[in-house]
């Protein structure tokens, strides 16, 4: 990116992105149509990406270009009503969005559907297949101590003595799906409590960041694109994130005809540059970038941010906007006032 002031800018210019996906889906909460509330909050985001003064590009989306007429990996978004000029100025910016994590939480009203995305310099995401990641999430004070491939009583045994607490005391969050059945019965016989999710590992991963949440890991298998967005969550907020992908049927507790058979998801993975299927993946390998902005709106009420509320004169969106330069974690509380000169803005 050009420099850290830009940087700031762009920031605040995602900021009205992600806001625009949540409204946009906020309004379908409720309606049980998971592909029509993710469809307006593509429509919106794309809508409003344009308006941000970069060159930017997707790199995690909604899928290849074939697949998705919006937000496809490699479209170029961004600085759509500017000159050629001013756009030569502008930072060059790969960005992954996920205009509506949590599609089945929106179309049911459940609780943490959020709109997102992360931006970084070129090369700083991770251009991560759409396939499965298994994920181990926690928060600062527990960075360095867990080990993907250890066993999971002796990951809360050393989360629970970097916390000072028992593992009794530990809660984690966790899918809630067949393939995890050792991975609960794990949890469950080392003594901690768990937190079993219908859908959303993305927010939930941030949450497990956050102290005061009440969540201090989350463990289990998700969408690799999801994984990268934590990553870019995690360097803002001093969290780590361990990942490997998953492909193989028997650990996803699905029919072998339910998934690409293992040859063709190699041949991609190949193709996008990943000649090691089996690498563990830190938070750096899946945001190296050293400028990051991550941005998150609530759709849906949620453990870290509230959902869009509507009133006769606007609307209002609960928001986290971070970047890794500025050390700043902006809580964004936005009133969006529609009803002209008279409108009664409530606090
Ligand atoms: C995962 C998870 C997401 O959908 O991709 C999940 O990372 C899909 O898993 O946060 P299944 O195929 O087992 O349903 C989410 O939960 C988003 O809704």
């Amino acid at each position: 990116m050009a420099n850290l002031t830009a940087e700031r800018e762009l920031a605040l210019d995602f900021l009205r992105v992600t806001e625009a996906a949540a409204i946009e889906s906020a309004k379908t909460m409720g309606q049980g149509d998971r592909k029509h509330s993710d469809h307006v909050a593509v429509e919106a985001m794309r809508k409003v990406m344009d308006s941000v003064p970069m060159n930017g590009r997707i790199v995690i989306g909604e899928g290849e270009r074939d697949e998705a007429p919006m937000l496809y990996i490699g479209e170029e978004v961004g600085g759509g009503m500017f000159s050629d000029e001013a756009r030569a100025e502008f930072p060059e910016v790969d960005i992954a969005v996920d205009p509506l994590e949590g599609t089945n939480l929106c179309a049911l009203g459940a609780n943490n559907a959020i709109a997102v995305l992360a931006a970084a310099e070129r090369g700083g995401l991770l251009n991560a297949p759409d396939i499965y990641m298994d994920k181990i999430v926690v928060g600062p004070s527990c960075r360095g101590a867990v080990d993907i491939d250890a066993p999971v009583k002796d990951n809360l045994k050393n989360i629970a003595r970097r916390l000072g607490r028992d593992i009794d005391d530990l809660t984690v969050i966790c899918l809630d799906r067949p393939r995890h059945r050792k991975l609960v019965q794990d949890v469950r016989d080392s003594g901690a409590r768990i937190r079993l999710i219908s859908d959303g590992d993305l927010s939930a991963g941030i949450s497990a960041a956050v102290a005061g949440t009440n969540i201090h890991a989350l463990m289990g298998i998700g969408g690799a694109p999801e994984g990268v967005i934590t990553a870019a969550a995690m360097k803002c907020l001093n969290g780590e994130i361990q990942a490997k992908l998953v492909w193989d049927p028997d650990r996803l507790g699905v029919d072998r005809s339910k998934v690409p058979a293992a040859e063709i998801v190699m041949e991609r993975l190949r193709s996008m540059g990943i000649n090691d299927p089996n690498r563990l993946y830190d938070t750096n390998d899946l945001a190296p970038g050293k400028k990051i902005i991550f941005a998150a709106t609530g759709v849906t009420d949620g453990a870290l941010l509230r959902g869009v509320r509507f009133f006769g004169a606007g609307k209002r969106t609960h928001s986290v906007v971070m970047t890794t330069d500025s050390r700043h974690i902006r809580f964004v509380d936005t009133v969006h006032v529609e009803g002209g000169p008279d409108a009664v803005i409530r606090f």
